[in-house]
């Protein structure tokens, strides 16, 4: 099939979603186009059978902000005449959805097909605003699929836009191929150079993701034994993650990295990844760490219980539990058989229910459905 993918091209799950199904179906022989403003970021080398097609915005001193749902749009239907797309998919309801609907009606002949993919806050906070509720449902009934990348945000979605058209839940996955448990000692010897246990949080450092509450668990840790915190990512959370542990005294074993695109390499060094965020549809940092074999001490919040096993390859409490998260931290980093057990268990969920061979015919399936009509 020829598919169009537009997705936020920068750090974040669904531009991560986005890029690495691209590169699947492209590898399975689909001939692949993503229209964005800029190069997603894990997009960065030559694949066969993908092109990118770059959304230029356009300035004048009266357009204060440029109107990129609608140069999207004009770039979706050049594209999608100039290549004879099968099916639009686009990832992120705002302004995705609603630029693909207007896309499809300039080329005017029901086609190409529109699948939407929602991914969290675009429902749970961004299209839930009221200003943008009418449009988002509207894109949403527009849309000839829809997918959620879990059962939580399938219900929310269903809650949130009253909605009964049909919804169905393609979960996140990952390369466990790529994402191994193997060690990296260099690495690991170079940020925690004595033996320090390693804790890691990755993450676009929104409020929602409650950075600081990351920092405030390792403190408690720290308290206890040699550690290290190693923060990947970046956002607008970022200082004030990097001011409470300043005021909690141990900035000197907090590692802020910044945005990283090895996440890979970084993950698998880590003992624990920390996940305290307040709303998460789905969590792919903490599948992600899980390929690597990295238990995941995380919040009992949206789609995270779909991934993570509570006692089994991880540890969920509820937002703002930071005693409860530090207590789980610590039980299992003093337990080593333990943690052991903890981390093939988590190697094993990721690679027998998320793996890439799993989801990504799941989605080729659902095109040859909608492309059917
Ligand atoms: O996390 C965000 O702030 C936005 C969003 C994104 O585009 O990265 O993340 C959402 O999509 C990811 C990929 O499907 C999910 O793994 C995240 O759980 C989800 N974030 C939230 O629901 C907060």
């Amino acid at each position: 099939m020829k598919i169009g993918i537009t997705c936020y091209p920068t750090y974040g799950g669904s531009g991560v979603v986005a890029t690495e199904l691209g590169k699947a179906l492209a590898q399975r022989g689909h001939e692949i186009h993503f229209i964005s403003y800029s190069l997603p970021f894990r997009l960065q080398h030559y694949h066969e059978r993908i092109f990118f097609h770059e959304v230029e915005m356009v300035t004048y001193p009266l357009l204060e902000h440029p109107p990129y749902a609608i140069t999207l749009a004009a770039k979706m239907s050049e594209v999608g005449a100039q290549v004879g797309l099968d099916l639009f998919h686009v990832h992120y309801a705002i302004p995705h959805a609603v630029s693909a609907f207007l896309a499809r009606a300039i080329l005017g002949q029901g086609r190409p097909r529109i699948i939407t993919t929602l991914h969290g806050t675009d429902i749970t906070l961004v299209g839930n605003d009221r200003s943008l509720f009418p449009m988002t449902r509207f894109a949403l009934e527009q849309s000839d699929g829809v997918t959620c990348v879990s059962r939580y945000l399938q219900g929310k979605t269903r809650e949130v836009f009253d909605t009964h058209r049909p919804l169905v839940v393609i979960p996140n996955f990952v390369d466990t191929r790529r994402f191994t448990p193997e060690a990296r000692p260099h690495l690991r010897d170079h940020l925690a150079p004595h033996g320090e246990r390693i804790l890691a949080h990755l993450s676009n450092f929104r409020p929602v993701k409650r950075v600081p509450d990351a920092v405030r668990v390792f403190a408690q840790v720290r308290a206890r034994l040699a550690a290290k915190l190693v923060l990947i990512g970046d956002g607008q959370d970022g200082p004030l993650a990097l001011h409470v542990a300043r005021c909690l005294g141990v900035e000197r074993d907090v590692i802020f990295l910044g945005k990283q695109d090895d996440v890979e390499s970084l993950l698998a060094i880590a003992d624990l990844i920390l996940l305290p965020s307040e709303e998460e549809a789905f969590g792919l940092a903490a599948l992600e760490a899980m390929s690597c074999a990295v238990p995941v001490v995380a919040t009992r919040v949206g789609g995270l219980p779909e991934v993570v096993e509570d006692g089994k390859n991880g540890f969920l409490l509820p937002p703002g539990d930071v005693e409860g998260m530090a207590r789980a931290c610590l039980g299992l980093l003093a337990d080593p058989e333990r943690h052991g057990e903890f981390r093939t268990a988590a190697r094993q969920r990721a690679v027998s229910h998320f793996d890439t061979s799993l989801i990504v015919p799941q989605y080729e399936s659902y095109y040859q459905e909608i492309a059917r009509g």
